[in-house]
């Protein structure tokens, strides 16, 4: 089994990227490890950010180990949140307080604004001392309302769009069921489906950080 550090606070991230990863990889954070993990995230980009989370760990431990940082990016808001994802309330990270704002500011250009966005994760992997980056994103709109109790931050705002989830049904990932399958969930045709309403290994099958880790992966395995 392969040991690797995630550097961060964040446990639903851990979740999902054990998830993703599977048995043949061990996953600590800093805290299994007595270290702090935390360092201000002062990059002007995800890429810049997540670099300098994974070096944090990497200066402290001299393991291998990688780090994610994630923005949502909002089209009729010129991109925001985007790098500033986390404190867009302000510091914290009160996913209630970040959502009530997004949806609020775009109350505020009226119905007829798009609600088209998409999730951005870089990921940073350094492995005996070497520097890597993997992407991943995933279109979707914000939906008016909240919906769903699964996953964390702004999942129960966020509706990946149709296209990202046929794509996943035709490639076959796991966890996806086929198209008319009886276990696909119930819910009404009308009401699309936020993150938070999907399963975790839905959700992982297309985001943003299924596809960057599933690329780091690939890239470990290799
Ligand atoms: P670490 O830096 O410790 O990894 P963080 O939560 O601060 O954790 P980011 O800066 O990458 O991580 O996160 C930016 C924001 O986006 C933060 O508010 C997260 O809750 C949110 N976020 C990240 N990934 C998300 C996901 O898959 N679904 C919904 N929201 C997410």
């Amino acid at each position: 089994m392969k040991r690797i550090v995630f550097a961060t606070a964040n446990r639903g991230k851990l979740r999902e990227a054990a998830e993703i990863l599977g048995p043949g990889f061990e996953v600590l954070l800093p805290a299994d490890l007595g270290i702090d993990g935390d360092v201000e995230e002062n990059g002007a980009s995800l890429k810049e950010n997540s670099l300098i989370k994974a070096r944090h760990v990497y200066g402290l431990t001299g393991l291998d180990c990688f780090a994610d940082d994630t923005g949502l990016e909002v089209d009729a808001l010129g991109g925001a949140p985007g790098i500033y994802s986390a404190r867009y309330a302000g510091e914290g990270h009160d996913s209630g307080a970040n959502m009530a704002k997004l949806l609020s500011e775009l109350e505020k250009l009226g119905p007829d604004a798009g609600r088209s966005a998409r999730f951005r994760t870089v990921v940073t992997l350094i492995l005996g001392g070497k520097e890597f980056f993997f992407d991943g994103t995933v279109e979707g709109s914000i939906a008016r309302e909240r919906s769903g109790s699964g996953g964390f931050g702004y999942d129960p705002i966020f509706v990946p769009d149709a296209a990202e989830l046929e794509l996943v049904r035709r490639s076959g990932e796991t966890g996806f069921p086929a198209r008319g399958d009886e276990s696909e969930p119930a819910v009404p045709e009308a009401r699309p489906l936020t993150f938070a309403d999907l399963p975790e290994e839905q959700k992982n099958a297309v985001s943003h950080r299924g596809k960057a880790i599933r690329a780091m992966a690939a890239f470990l395995a290799r």
